[in-house]
Formats: structure tokens, C-alpha cells, sequence
């Protein structure tokens, strides 16, 4: 049978090989997405967000176990496990998501930034649409850090659910690492932890004096205990209100249309940029333009212009 129509009549194998095209932009790739474009946009896609060790995966297992509970099929993304960070925790959170894809519907992979050679922001958005494609009916996607590649991922979530611990510092760090300007729902885990209700009072009271519009929706705080599966059942009901919220004016719509445009002018982007290097590596002695800049009879700007002007009138 053909690769997607194995992929369409349910089968795990054919998923995973989907996956690995689409992530390592192999021949295809393309057609594989164009194809299954038209059965995407079903899923509802989650960002757990927060700093190393915070508990974004145990949180990300308790919800997953929580969504399967539900009969809802969850696919689960872990983005960049090979940093430095991360490394460790990624055999527990295989051994952890094992046990549970396999009693339940639960999908996990794990994306790593080597090879993302499109760029990891848009890998992971084609594999969620991927999951989305075959079914998964929420999709868990996990990443440290606020990094400008992490909160490109982050953007692309329709709700954020942002993770700190007491360690991550009080609530004026957690404001300076912009994690409060991302969060739908804040999370603040190891509530067994000293300091952790007071760091949650600091926040609450921080959001609560943020001045926003009357359709926006105002952080939620909450705390967990992600190793002892309490508050999750909470955490569940906050996403939802969140998505309720959205949806009934219309952001989460609009939403995803500014996702879908950025999309597409990232794709064309990439493509001018590589078109244009190619071509600039074939047509410019570049030694000879160091040369001119280093012997000072030129500058970086004024042979920036003169290439771009060669390059943009000649075909
Ligand atoms: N005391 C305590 N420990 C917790 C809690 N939640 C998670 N942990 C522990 O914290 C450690 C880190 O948890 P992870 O879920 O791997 O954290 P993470 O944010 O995914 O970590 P990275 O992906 O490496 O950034 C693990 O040893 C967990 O068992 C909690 O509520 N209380
Ligand atoms: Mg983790």
C-alpha cells in the first residue's frame, strides 16, 4: 500500500515515516504536506513552556494520561531534548511516555534542532500538522526556554501554558524572561516546594495589575504538583477556559490566520534567501570583496547595495 494511504487507514508505522520526510525535508516532502493539508486544523495545539527542570514533562505526561482518560488521542511534541539542559531527561521522558502510548492514544517525539535545516520552528509546526492530519485530537508541545526559536513555537500554540518553580526566582525574574508576556495559564509546579505559594501570590498580584483590553484574556495563575499528579485536573480546566474564551471572540480564528500567513511568508523567505546565496555564491568572487572591504576601498554597505542591485535587476 502506498505510504499515505497507510497513513490514512490509522497505521503507527506509516505515521512515524510521515514524520521523519517532513522532518528532514526529504524528497516529497512537499506533496506528503499538500496532501494531507486538507484533514489538518482539527487539532487543538498546546505550548508547555518554562525553564530547565521546572517539570514541563511530567506536566506534559500528567495532561497527556489525563486527555487518554478522556478518550481524547494526544500527540506530544518535545522540542530540542539534545540541549544541554535536556539531555539527561530525555531517556525518562522516552521510558515515561512509553509506558503510556502504549496503554493509551498517545503519540510522543521528540524533534532535536540538528538537521532542522528549514528551521526547528517550522519542522515542529509540519509534524504537529502531521499528527493533526491522522487524528490526534490535541497536541502537547514542549520546549525550554523563551528563546526567539522557542517563542516562535510558542506563538504557534493556541493556548501557553507557562511552568516556574520557586528556584526559577521571584516573580520580578519571571517577568524579566518575558515568560509572563507568553503565558494563557502560569503554572507555577513543585508546589511541595518552599516559596512556591508565595511566588504565586507575587504573580497573580503582577497580572492582576496589567492593563488590558476588555477582550483580552488575563493570565490564570495556578500551582501543581506535576510528580503527584495534583492540580492537573485543574490545569485541564484552565486550558479549556482559555479556549472557550478565544474562541467565542473570534482570537483563536484570527489566530490562526496570522499563523497561517507567517507560514507562508516564511516558506517563501527561505526560499529567496537560498535562491539568492545560491546564485551569489555562483556569480561572485567573494574573496575579492573581502579583499576590497579589508584593503578599506569599499564598505559592507556599499557592496551590500551593489549585489543586491546586480542581483535583483538581472534574472
Ligand atoms: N519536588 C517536586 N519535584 C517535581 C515536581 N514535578 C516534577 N518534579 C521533578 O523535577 C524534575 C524535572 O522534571 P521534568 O518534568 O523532567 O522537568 P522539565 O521541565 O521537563 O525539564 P527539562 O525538559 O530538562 O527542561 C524531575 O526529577 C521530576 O520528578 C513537583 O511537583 N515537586
Ligand atoms: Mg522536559
Amino acid at each position: 500500500m502506498e505510504l499515505i494511504e497507510r497513513f490514512f487507514s490509522g497505521d503507527i508505522r506509516a505515521l512515524s515515516r510521515v514524520i521523519t520526510l517532513v522532518e528532514n525535508r526529504a524528497d516529497g516532502f512537499r506533496e506528503i504536506l499538500g496532501q494531507l493539508s486538507p484533514k489538518t486544523g482539527k487539532a487543538v495545539k498546546i505550548g508547555i513552556t518554562g525553564p530547565p527542570g521546572a517539570g514541563k514533562s511530567t506536566l506534559v505526561y500528567c495532561l497527556a494520561s489525563l486527555l487518554s482518560s478522556k478518550g481524547q488521542k494526544t500527540g506530544i511534541i518535545a522540542v530540542d531534548p539534545s540541549s544541554p539542559f535536556t539531555g539527561g531527561a530525555l531517556l525518562g521522558d522516552r521510558v515515561r511516555m512509553g509506558e503510556l502510548s502504549g496503554a493509551n492514544q498517545v503519540f510522543f517525539r521528540s524533534m532535536a534542532s540538528r538537521g532542522a535545516t528549514g528551521g526547528l520552528s517550522s519542522a515542529t509546526d509540519n509534524v504537529s500538522a502531521v499528527l493533526d492530519a491522522f487524528g490526534y485530537q490535541t497536541i502537547l508541545i514542549e520546549t525550554v526556554g523563551v528563546g526567539q526559536v522557542e517563542l516562535d513555537i510558542i506563538d504557534n500554540c493556541d493556548s501557553v501554558v507557562v511552568v516556574v518553580v520557586p528556584e526559577s526566582g521571584d516573580a520580578v525574574q519571571t517577568m524579566k524572561a518575558g515568560l509572563l508576556e507568553v503565558a494563557d495559564v502560569l503554572v507555577v509546579n513543585k508546589a511541595d516546594r518552599q516559596g512556591a505559594d508565595s511566588l504565586a501570590q507575587e504573580l497573580k498580584h503582577a497580572i492582576s495589575l496589567k492593563k488590558i483590553s476588555e477582550e483580552s484574556w488575563r493570565t490564570k495563575v495556578m500551582t501543581t504538583q506535576a510528580d503527584k499528579s495534583i492540580g492537573i485536573e485543574q490545569l485541564y480546566e484552565l486550558i479549556q477556559e482559555h479556549l472557550g474564551f478565544i474562541k467565542a471572540n473570534h482570537q483563536f480564528d484570527n489566530h490562526r490566520r496570522e499563523q497561517i500567513k507567517k507560514k507562508i511568508l516564511a516558506i517563501l523567505s527561505h526560499r529567496f534567501r537560498r535562491e539568492f546565496l545560491e546564485r551569489l555564491a555562483d556569480r561572485v568572487d567573494f574573496e575579492k570583496i573581502i579583499d576590497d572591504v579589508y584593503r578599506g576601498k569599499t564598505d559592507p554597505y556599499r557592496i551590500s547595495d551593489r549585489l543586491y542591485e546586480t542581483f535583483t535587476h538581472s534574472q
